[in-house]
């Protein structure tokens, strides 16, 4: 059941040109990082793509959101940020650039 699981919104930001590259990372996500992100406790997540501007929007149902916290240290975390950093805009340890938003609507 989705009732108690808290909304988690974020955007990034791909570079031009890597759409096609993208989807076809994440249509073959690897297993291992998979399981990484379920047993953090996340459920439906979803990445959007506005084509016009490159902006990726994450959102994802979580329980528990400081869950998320202890993801960056995880190896696999960092071994596809790594993978994905040619093609995103990352930060200096190759975390993506990731803006938090804020939910203004909601209807379960
Ligand atoms: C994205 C980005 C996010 C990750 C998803 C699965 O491209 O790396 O951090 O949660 O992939």
């Amino acid at each position: 059941s989705l009732a108690g699981l808290k909304r988690v919104g974020f955007k990034m930001k791909l570079f031009p040109g890597k759409e096609a590259e993208y989807k076809k990372r994440h249509d073959e996500l690897w297993p291992e990082l998979e399981t990484l992100l379920k047993d953090a406790g996340i459920h439906l997540y979803s990445i959007f793509l506005d084509k016009e501007t490159g902006s990726l929007f994450g959102v994802l149902h979580i329980a528990e959101p400081t869950n998320l916290d202890a993801l960056p240290q995880q190896a696999v975390m960092q071994r596809w940020w790594q993978y994905m950093s040619d093609i995103m805009e990352s930060n200096p340890d190759n975390s993506p650039v990731s803006i938090p938003l804020e939910e203004v609507f909601y209807l379960p």
